[in-house]
């Protein structure tokens, strides 16, 4: 045997404590302290050193084992047949090798056939049915044994108790993932962002975590869902011959698989399948970090068998990982367009998500606090979907001595005015409101936006320059620029220049929604917008109505009523205003709304997502509010109704969540003619 170096002996020993270390803050205390693209980094590492150096491997190694033995609070349950994991690979080259050693182990030259299913990121889970009935619920613990949490499995709605139909075996174990949607995390961390209590990390600790509650009454009261995966072993009434159909199988009984899966040939047929799924990640409505291909014919997974830890038949293709670690190089305070100042990490950029981060966002001043995030620090930076990147969680034992506590600024670090914080509020806001040139750049930003003016030509860039050299302060005054004050401006031409007056002069043409919209008042987004527009026909109406009046309009409470009253209080709004007016800016007089005739979908809020194929989305919209019906951006409990066309994102699986109606585009057109009578 080869002599083993010193220091890679010593190295090993390192690699071992710190994967012994994350696996127990992983499995044992749900509270991972690096995200897993670093643990697999940690263990690939140790794997090859063992490889290189067999005389290293010592059973212990965490090379050996799957995860962790269970400890204190529950029940322990034995798996009669392991709950294995499965091995990774990151590219093409490693699908096509792992098909290769499957073709040779079965002495096979053919394309083989894969189960190829999205790879979801939760906590794997055994379910046993006895004669149909379900009497045990298990987690994988080390893969030997793990913990009985029957009662809180029980809790799960898309877990049935009881299997439906007929022909499932006398005892039947199936396997799968327990996970928490994504909708429903971040409502979760939302909620424990305003009660300010501790956030999960992702959706995956939130789910194991919930898992592994004592009293199922908690486990109860979060979202969580299960899609069935595989089956361990069954007596009584044999299985199908293929994966995919034991799949179906199973959903035929009543439990769920997930619906994304699909019986594809070769390494290409994987590929694809890969590379079709990524695309769709980001509107997923839960969490993947890859897929996984199957050998379909279960004839052939039993002459693969299994090595150690995974079954050769299995391979797991991951996607970019969404969380990353990364260290903290500044944390600055940015200032929006209310004046709002959140605390932002200037991060050493890190490949995340699919993407190369390094700004992530701290939220507030509590949060930052609690994670207690300082410069300097190694941080887990998590990027998933369209969410904006955030700092989770510190790495505590990596943190440099000498670091300092962040403190909230006394002074806007833009404009120096005087930092509020109203008490209970979480957010801080700088008070220097137009004075502040972070909130002048905002405001005009805002302004000149797509669905406000729509200026085109007039972006982040230009507009950074306008503020700085004292050119524009407030949005009047970007309609008295001349094509030579543009032409002086970097990245602008004389052609530019001209192209921007031309768009200027087009913008001057708006609607009373659009308008209302672009001036930014505070909480008077789109809908409430055009509502308002709707409900009060006039500008004049709105600026004249009281805090009750304004409330008659619809999606307009207390809280808006007093931000539109104190927009329209300030006599400098009211100049900016009346100078829009005098340059040009104007828009069709609206039709009295016929507020005490009420519609027929009033007080009714709708959301739209996916494809309608007889009319565009903003033709439904139109229709729908014709008939005194709201739409709105996203779900929330106050939805009536969801309105599901083709392609659905991820509205629908939060619309489920929330058990909104859902109406397909006929039951839409139906509702649209019964109420349009
Ligand atoms: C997940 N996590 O979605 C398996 N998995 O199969 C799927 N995990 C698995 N399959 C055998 N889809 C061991 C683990």
């Amino acid at each position: 045997m080869t002599a083993i170096p010193e220091a890679v002996r010593k190295r090993a020993t390192k690699l071992r404590d710190e994967i012994e270390q994350a696996n127990y803050r992983y499995y044992v205390l749900d509270e991972p302290s690096i995200p897993d693209s670093e643990y697999d980094r940690l263990f690939r590492e140790l794997q090859s050193l063992e490889s290189e150096y067999p005389g290293l491997v010592s059973a212990d190694s965490p090379t050996q084992r799957v995860g962790v033995q269970p400890v204190g609070g529950f029940a322990t349950a034995e798996h009669a047949t392991p709950m294995l994991s499965l091995d990774n690979a990151f590219s093409t080259e490693e699908v096509a090798e792992f098909d290769r050693r499957v073709r040779e182990r079965l002495s096979y030259d053919g394309n083989v056939t894969y189960s190829a299913e999205p790879k979801l990121d939760g906590a794997a889970i055994s379910l046993t049915y006895q004669d149909g009935l379900l009497v045990r619920g298990a987690t994988r613990g080390d893969g030997t044994v793990g913990e009985e949490v029957t009662h809180n499995v029980r809790t799960i709605r898309s877990i049935p108790l009881r299997l439906h139909g007929r022909g499932f075996p006398t005892v039947l174990e199936v396997r799968g993932e327990v996970f928490m949607p994504l909708a429903g995390f971040e409502e979760l961390n939302r909620k424990a962002r305003e009660a300010g209590t501790k956030t999960f990390v992702n959706p995956r600790n939130a789910a194991a975590g919930s898992l592994r509650q004592l009293d199922p009454k908690f486990t109860a009261e979060r979202p969580l869902d299960f899609f069935a995966y595989g089956v361990a072993h069954g007596d009584g009434p044999s299985l199908a011959p293929t994966h995919h159909e034991i799949l179906d199988n199973l959903t035929e009984w009543g439990l769920r698989a997930c619906p994304e899966r699909r019986v594809v040939t070769g390494v290409d047929g994987c590929v694809e399948f890969y590379e079709e799924l990524g695309a769709q990640r980001n509107s997923l409505a839960y969490d993947i970090d890859g897929v996984v291909y199957k050998v379909d014919e279960i004839d052939q997974q039993e002459a693969l068998g299994y090595v150690s830890r995974a079954p050769r038949w299995a391979l797991a293709h991951k996607y970019p990982a969404q969380e990353q670690v990364t260290t903290v190089e500044a944390i600055e305070w940015q200032v929006g367009r209310t004046g709002a100042i959140t605390p932002v990490a200037r991060l050493t950029p890190v490949f995340v998500g699919g993407v190369t981060v390094s700004n992530a966002t701290l939220h507030n001043i509590d949060d930052l606090r609690r994670k207690d995030v300082r410069v300097g620090d190694t941080v887990i930076v998590r990027r998933a979907g369209d969410v904006i990147p955030e700092v989770v969680s510190v790495v505590g034992e990596r943190r440099p001595a000498k670091t300092k506590a962040v403190r909230l600024p006394r002074k806007c670090p833009v404009c120096r005015s005087d930092v509020l914080r109203v008490e209970g509020e979480a957010v801080a806001r700088c008070t220097g409101g137009l004075v502040c040139a972070a909130q002048r750049k905002e405001a005009l930003r805002h302004f000149a936006s797509r669905r406000a003016m729509d200026i085109e030509g007039l972006g982040a860039k230009i507009i950074d320059q306008l503020v700085e050299q004292d050119l524009v302060a407030t949005p009047a005054d970007i309609y008295n620029l001349t094509v030579e004050q543009l032409a002086e401006l970097d990245r602008m031409g004389e052609k530019s220049a001209g192209n921007l007056i031309e768009a200027l002069r087009n913008s001057k043409e708006t609607t009373l929604p659009k308008f209302l919209y672009a001036l930014g008042i505070r909480e008077v987004g789109e809908a409430t917008a055009s509502n308002l527009a709707r409900h009060f026909a006039s500008l004049e109406s709105i600026e004249a109505a009281s805090s009750e009046e304004l409330q008659d309009a619809p999606d307009v409470g207390p809280v808006v009523a007093e931000h539109i009253r104190a927009f329209f209080e300030q006599r400098h709004n009211q100049e900016v205003i009346q100078k829009l007016r005098s340059a040009g800016v104007h828009w069709p007089d609206l039709q009295k709304a016929r507020a005490d005739q009420a519609g027929p979908l009033d007080g009714k809020t709708f959301v739209l997502t996916g494809t309608l194929d007889g009319m565009t989305r903003s033709e439904a919209k139109k229709r729908i509010e014709a008939l005194g019906g709201k739409v709105t951006g996203s779900v929330s409990k106050k939805t009536d109704y969801l309105v599901c066309g083709r392609d659905p994102g991820s509205k629908l699986a939060k619309a489920e969540t929330f058990r909104t109606e859902i109406l397909d585009e006929p039951a839409l057109v139906t509702l649209l003619n019964d109420e349009a009578r």
